[in-house]
């Protein structure tokens, strides 16, 4: 590991840090324990629930219906009403998900077996798009840590790279250049381990609708919104900060963290407000989407201006 590179925590400080919130253990109820045995061969949403998770916002909740109709998942196209328009052909049952890499126990997961890896919670989290709106949402999911966990990352296992399914014929975004397909994602380490960051397999009480990543996604609630990657196929640790999506269709606006940040602006537009999706005047964009508390710590000694 190069010391002299910041983007890479010293491995002392892996351990202490993803252990560092206490997570409560949470009991499953008899509902979320037996998920997988409800969980449907159909493309309609099923039930799904949760305890209630700590971290949870209790601002008010972004209605279903913007949740599921006002999206980004350039794979159903660029506009926010494309992905659920075109969503309804793909099929996101049966499913697996390929971890491996710099791993003790590389392994392919089915989404049974991913439902069964920690009891489903539901987070209300906020979620910050770069473009400069927000929601908060009722995901139904579990920590990211419990897959990690399973799999046994090595000490050179230093970040996370994700990928989203390839099937151009279910998914007409991706017969098109949008981005370099298909679209990945990244994150350090510790920044994977953090209690915060979870795998989401349900929102509103029901599976995934797949305009929101069926059937099952990353959200990170502290980052931009691109940082939380849908329809997940692949989870590889390596060794450095992995190529994603948007850095590689524009360097300069989008960098590897994309913590939310009101003090650095996107070249083409001031990050200081956003929207909240059903409000009417702006709101102040909160440092790490108002998560700080939580994670400031990942970053500290950081330029935050550099490594944006
Ligand atoms: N595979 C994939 N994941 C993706 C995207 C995408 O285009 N493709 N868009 C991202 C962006 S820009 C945002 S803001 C969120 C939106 O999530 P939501 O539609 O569930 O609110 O998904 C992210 N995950
Ligand atoms: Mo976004």
């Amino acid at each position: 590991m190069r010391i002299d590179d910041p983007s890479v925590p010293p491995a002392s400080e892996i351990t202490p840090q993803a252990c560092y919130l206490d997570r409560r253990r949470l009991m499953a109820t008899g509902l979320a324990a037996s998920a997988g045995l409800l969980w449907p061969g159909l493309a309609a949403a099923a039930p799904l629930s949760g305890t209630p998770g700590r971290y949870s916002t209790s601002e008010p909740k972004t209605p279903l219906d913007d949740v599921t109709h006002y999206n980004n998942f350039y794979e159903f196209g660029a506009d926010k009403g494309d992905p659920a328009r075109n969503a309804g052909h793909f099929k996101p049952r049966p499913w697996a998900v390929e971890v491996g890499g710099f791993v003790d126990r590389p392994r392919t997961f089915s989404l049974d077996e991913i439902l069964k890896l920690a009891p489903l919670e539901e987070r209300i989290y906020r979620l910050r798009c770069v473009e400069g709106w927000s929601m908060v949402i009722p995901w139904l999911g579990f920590p990211l840590s419990a897959l990690l966990k399973q799999v046994g990352p090595q000490s050179r296992g230093k970040f996370v790279e994700f990928v989203t399914v390839s099937r151009p014929a279910e998914m007409p975004g991706q017969r098109m250049p949008l981005l370099d397909w298909p679209y990945r994602e990244g994150l350090r380490i510790d920044e994977a381990m953090h209690p915060l960051a979870i795998l989401a397999v349900g929102l509103y009480g029901e599976t995934l609708p797949n305009q929101n990543g069926a059937p099952v996604r990353l959200v990170v609630p502290w980052k931009y919104g691109f940082k939380s990657i849908k329809s997940i196929v692949k989870i590889n640790l390596v060794e450095r900060s992995p190529q994603t999506s948007w850095m590689k269709s524009a360097p300069d606006e989008y960098g590897f963290f994309s913590n939310v940040n009101p003090d650095v602006d996107h070249p083409r537009w001031s990050q200081a407000t956003e929207r909240r999706i059903g409000e009417l005047f702006k709101r102040k964009t909160l440092p790490f989407n108002g998560y700080g508390e939580q994670v400031a710590g990942l970053y500290r000694g950081l330029d935050l201006r550099k490594w944006f």
